[in-house]
């Protein structure tokens, strides 16, 4: 069976649970409290050099590191992944669009706000230049979204996950959703969806 190592309250780790969850595939999981250094044991950075969570553990022993990637791996070949090649060009946009311009703001604000990293003087500091960034990535989204229900291909997809992990949780990093009215609609559609589970949701304990 898979193992995956995750944190409750990351969106990167979310991504790769609700990908499991709509694609119906049995996993175990491994909490590992980022807050207290869990991911940078030498045990641990044995499994991922680069001590972080989401981890997927495969059947075979080996390890995939990165959201996107293990998103891409377990989706693969199914609906959530599109079968042309300009569409799945367009999903690696997106999510590579996720990763550079909005997950280091819109995620970092929140991990620093809510999940509990806490605000120093020095983030203080630059909270103003992460909303400024982060409002920019929204207002690209929200150009997207105002022009068509999905991101890629007329359909819900793996770049629809990608970006829904850290955009739906926004506020709570400090971000006001109220000028993203067609964001706002393309959150409600996704969180409607019959297989869907908030953030924290982890799977029944293997016996
Ligand atoms: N680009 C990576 C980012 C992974 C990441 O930053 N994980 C954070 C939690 S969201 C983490 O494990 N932090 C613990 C640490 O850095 O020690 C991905 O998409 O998986």
């Amino acid at each position: 069976m898979l193992r995956l190592y995750d944190f409750l309250d990351s969106g990167n780790g979310y991504k790769v649970r609700l990908v499991l969850r709509t694609l119906g595939i049995p996993f175990e999981l491994i909490e590992c409290d980022i807050l207290k250094g869990e991911t940078r044991t030498p045990d641990f950075l044995k499994r991922n050099p680069n001590g972080r969570i989401p981890t997927l553990e495969l059947e075979d022993g080996s390890f995939l590191a990165e959201s996107n990637a293990i998103a891409w791996y377990l989706a693969e070949g199914t609906d959530l992944a599109p079968a042309s090649r300009l569409d799945r060009a367009r999903t690696l946009q997106w999510m590579f669009f996720e990763q550079y311009s909005h997950e280091p703001y819109v995620a970092v604000l929140r991990a620093w706000k809510h999940v509990g990293f806490g605000l120093t003087p020095d983030r203080e500091q630059q909270v103003p230049e992460k909303l400024a960034k982060g409002n920019a990535a929204l207002a690209v989204m929200e150009q997207h979204l105002a022009r068509q229900p999905w991101f890629v291909g007329g359909r819900f997809g793996l770049a629809d996950i990608a970006l829904f992990a850290y955009t739906h949780v926004a506020h709570e990093g400090g971000f006001d959703m109220k000028p993203y009215p067609a964001i706002r609609n393309w959150i409600d559609r996704i969180a409607a969806m019959p297989r869907h589970v908030p953030i924290t949701w982890k799977p029944a304990k293997v016996a």
